[in-house]
């Protein structure tokens, strides 16, 4: 490190800054990355096996210094060596921009399966796009959510190579014309388009302990260079900067509000952008390897697509192979359909996307023209081979009301198509996809989610880590399922006490960040109650703060209530243009600061809402959860993966029978466990029935009543008008996620944790529990499924 120092940096290691340790021990770490990478890439040329490839509009990746440092073996050596020079390791780890390429579990379950893609030897590489601005962050003023622009890449970002020599041209617009071969066959001539440069910026993606490095690809978007680009000429200087600034927004920010139509149009550039790109890349490469013919692509390629953000894959996949490659629909579709895999992530019908086709049309010409040969020949298909589906044709059509739905046309394109949790999957077969599913009964199968506990215990929690290790040896960190070699351990006093013990330190590192960050002093013995995940109304956040409210009634009618002291601890971003979601935010905040602020209380409960949730505040947040809250109202959550996350670092969760709940309760046992509220069937009867009144709710249940009113009459601040809204919204709306409903049975629960934190030993032994079987939510146990139940891959050996 003192060499480097003074190499690169041309300091004494005395004089060095936090940045500058930082740069040098990411120089230092690249090199030995770069080792494994070359090795990687020679091994794949040579043996050329298949590969998959993941499109998704976000990778979470979080930092990466400490688990690239983790990855390659350097961990505890340069946590030693910083230690030895009188620093501390995490304050250089901090240096680093933690890069917001996604919005919540979806990106960051991308992330994970890279980790352990590369670690469990299978070649693989996920493809993003450069966003120059990431996710928003976040600050609040006056309880309020208010969004700054993160821009990420102001210094140099230390993973990334340009690899400009491999850009990639791609064209929007422009129009179509047909032309009869002398064969008779037909030609489609594509002209006048906009062109845009996708400039390729590669961060490699470090396996465990193995030397096998695989690539993260981000797209940058550039202008074509100028003096080739016929644009230039029939334009003004102006119009040229302008021209340049509208392709350059292609990669400007990551999720553009596409509530407007020039922000919908940007999305779908976006999504083409990624697609369009990434596929000239994948048959680039495929032809490289001196293949016979792109009718065997499947032999070597699959490609996943991250929900339905990637699904123009499909017909752009369809419009090389025919207009670049010359292949005829019928082996062109073979090709395809054997290449693309689907996973969906959300059966909330607004975050189904849909397209207008006029958008498509004007953007992507000659991919409409595709798209509407596969929606006619899938709607001819069902009507003549399916005539017991015929009525269903509308539902079921990718183009249908003048627009695009995109799940039906990666259902349509796909070989597979999987749920993230064993519930959703059920309910994508047996409701939402449940015609596609009597169609093609064998493109659907479930994978539950997964995270790596690599980066999120054995590097989050070292002080629990350690306890493991001690305790049943280190083989766990490779094979996550002996982790149950715990269960033998759970009556023994002295692992419990150690455990506890484990717990507290964790609890005070976080109790002096808050302090830090807030100013808020919080009781580490307290119930540390924690709610982290994106802000929205089926997650019910709202549901969690009524729990409060009820909570501080109580205590302001009988100061002397004994309560076991709480410490509700909230991290959320709202989009931007989510109005009831800010709401939501800004009540929050204003509890805490009653809640907080209030002597009469004694302390016995404080509320925390942290700003500006990331990948890095998470794991700060994570190791010192006693109690995970995961109540989305039953069927709305495909599956989480915050609940994995916590459990696995011995947190107990409060939660509804919904996504990978139910499979973590199915392992921990009902003891171990806090099961509350409406089952997804019961969810559903409501829906279908129609029975269920929230107004019910409100007048029968005097708790409820005495909330609601405090909504709408203000005792919640300055503002008597401010939090109104929410008691009309819950009320004009009939509460559809059943927060009034469930209300009742989550207090109970809630009484239920109360008690049983009381007794330590039977809480840790809990504890143990759920840590034991944390096991099978490894990400490792998910991309193996992956690998072989969909993508056929071969793990390759050293
Ligand atoms: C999440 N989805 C699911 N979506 O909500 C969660 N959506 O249950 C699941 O565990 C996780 O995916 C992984 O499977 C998301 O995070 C988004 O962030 C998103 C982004 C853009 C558009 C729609």
């Amino acid at each position: 490190m003192k060499s480097k120092m003074e190499t690169l940096k041309g300091k004494n290691i005395t004089d060095a800054s936090h940045k500058d340790l930082y740069d040098v021990i990411c120089a230092i770490v690249s090199e030995e990355v770069n080792k494994g990478w070359l090795k990687t890439e020679e091994h794949c040329k040579q043996k050329q096996p298949k590969q998959v490839y993941y499109l998704s509009m976000e990778f979470l990746i979080g930092r990466l210094l400490e688990s690239n440092l983790l990855n390659v073996g350097m961990w505890k050596v340069c946590n030693e060596s910083l230690r030895r020079l009188g620093f501390t390791p995490t304050d250089v780890y901090k240096e680093e921009h933690d890069p917001g390429l996604g919005n919540g579990g979806l990106g960051r379950l991308a992330a994970c399966f890279l980790d352990s893609l590369a670690t469990l030897s299978y070649p693989g590489h996920g493809f993003c796009i450069r966003y120059r601005y990431g996710m928003f962050e976040q600050r609040f003023i006056n309880g309020y959510q208010t969004e700054l622009p993160d821009y990420w890449l102001k210094e140099p970002y230390p993973w990334e190579t340009r690899r400009a020599d491999e850009a990639i041209e791609v064209q929007f617009g422009g129009n179509v014309t047909m032309l009869k071969r002398n064969d008779g066959s037909l030609e489609f001539k594509h002209e006048n388009t906009d062109k845009v440069l996708a400039v390729p910026y590669d961060v490699p993606v470090v396996g465990y302990n193995n030397e096998f490095v695989n690539t993260l690809r981000l797209w940058s978007a550039e202008q074509v260079d100028s003096a080739s680009h016929l644009h230039a000429a029939t334009s003004n200087y102006y119009q040229q900067l302008e021209h340049n600034h509208s392709i350059e927004q292609i990669s400007g920010m990551l999720y553009p509000d596409d509530s407007t139509d020039e922000g919908k149009r940007l999305r779908i550039k976006q999504e083409y952008f990624l697609v369009a790109a990434s596929l000239k890349k994948i048959i680039n490469d495929y032809k490289a390897m001196k293949q016979k013919s792109l009718i065997h692509l499947h032999e070597k390629v699959v490609i996943q697509i991250n929900d339905t953000h990637p699904s123009m894959a499909i017909p752009e996949m369809m419009r090389i192979l025919m207009d670049e490659e010359g292949f005829g629909w019928e082996n062109a579709w073979a090709i395809t359909t054997k290449v693309f895999a689907y996973t969906n992530h959300t059966i909330m019908s607004e975050a189904l996307e849909k397209w207008p086709i006029s958008m498509i049309q004007e953007l992507l010409p000659r991919l409409y023209m595709i798209i509407d040969e596969i929606n006619e020949r899938f709607c001819q298909g069902i009507w003549f081979d399916y005539p017991e589906l015929r009525d269903s044709i509308p539902q079921m059509a990718i183009i249908a009301d003048g627009q695009i739905h995109m799940a039906h046309l990666a259902i349509v394109g796909s070989f597979s198509v999987n749920g993230v949790a064993q519930l959703h999957t059920d309910i994508l077969k047996n409701h939402e996809m449940k015609n596609f599913n009597k169609l093609y009964p064998e493109r659907f199968n479930n994978k539950t989610n997964g995270i790596t506990h690599r980066r999120w215990l054995l590097m989050a929690n070292p002080r629990l880590a350690n306890l493991i290790s001690e305790t049943i040896g280190t083989r766990w960190v490779n094979r996550p399922r002996e982790l149950t070699h715990l269960l033998r351990y759970v009556n023994d006093n002295p692992l419990l006490e150690r455990l506890g013990h484990v717990k507290e330190k964790n609890k005070q590192d976080l109790a002096r960040y808050i302090h830090q960050t807030t100013g808020i002093l919080v009781d580490d013995q307290s119930i540390f109650d924690v709610q982290i995940k994106r802000m929205h109304e089926y997650k019910r956040q709202l549901l969690n703060i009524f729990h409060v409210i009820y909570l501080y009634n109580e205590l302001k009618e009988n100061p002397q209530l004994d309560i076991t002291p709480r410490t509700f601890i909230f991290c959320a971003k709202a989009a931007p243009g989510y109005y009831f979601a800010k709401e939501i935010i800004k009540l929050i905040n204003t509890v805490a600061s009653i809640v907080n602020h209030d002597a009469t209380i004694n302390g016995k409960i404080k509320v925390v809402f942290l700003e500006n949730y990331n990948v890095s505040l998470a794991e700060k947040i994570v190791p010192a959860a006693d109690v995970s809250e995961q109540i989305s109202t039953a069927s709305k959550e495909a599956s989480g993966t915050g609940n994995m996350k916590m459990m696995m670092n011995g947190a107990l969760t409060i939660g509804t029978l919904d996504g990978a709940n139910i499979e973590i309760k199915n392992l921990v046992g009902d003891p171990n466990i806090f099961i509350f509220g409406l089952r997804a069937e019961e969810v559903n009867a409501y829906y279908q029935s129609g029975q269920y009144s929230a107004s019910d709710m409100y007048h029968n249940d005097e708790r409820i009543t005495q909330i609601m009113d405090q909504l709408r009459d203000g005792i919640f601040g300055h503002h008597d008008t401010e939090f109104t809204d929410i008691y009309y919204h819950l009320l004009s709306t009939n509460d559809p996620f059943f927060i009034l409903k469930d209300f009742e049975s989550y207090v109970e629960t809630h009484q239920l944790i109360d008690e049983a934190y009381r007794h330590q030993d039977k809480w840790l032994s809990k504890s143990i529990v759920n840590i034991a079987h944390s096991g099978k939510f490894s990400s490792d146990r998910t991309i193996q499924e992956y690998a072989t139940g969909i993508w056929k891959l071969d793990k390759q050996l050293k």
